[in-house]
This record gives C-alpha cells, structure tokens and sequence, in this order.
C-alpha cells in the first residue's frame, strides 16, 4: 500500500460538467482514494494507490473521458 498524490494538468474543460466527468471517470479506478478538481486552473488532484492505480492509469482515464493531460 502505497498512497501517493498526483496533480494532472487537463487540457478541454469548459465547464463543472468536463471536470465532474473527468473526477467520475479517475473515481471508478481501482486504487483511486479521492479526486480534487480545480476547473478555473485545469488541475486534477488524485491519491491514489500506486500500486494499484499507476499514473499512467490516470492520465488514461483522462484520455479515455475525452481530455488531455497536458502535464
Ligand atoms: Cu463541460
């Protein structure tokens, strides 16, 4: 078990509904603690377990939601 944070810059949100969206989609992950988003700055903010949920599996679900992880 190894909780860690990660911040995903996400590029295509424009509005409450695209961050929710991408929130739902990070929160179905197995490994995935919680989920932070901060529509005005495009920010992500997921704990996740990382040997469960890589960051790599992240930035996927946030591809396969419809946006681009620009950072
Ligand atoms: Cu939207």
């Amino acid at each position: 078990m190894s909780e860690v944070k990660s911040t995903l810059k996400v590029a295509g949100w424009g509005c409450e509904g695209c961050s929710g969206a991408t929130a739902d989609a990070l929160k179905k992950l197995a490994g995935v603690r919680s989920v932070t988003t901060d529509l005005e700055k495009g920010v992500a903010e997921v704990v996740h377990d990382d040997s469960k949920a890589s960051r790599a599996d992240l930035e996927k679900a946030v591809t396969e939601a419809g946006y681009q992880v620009v950072g």
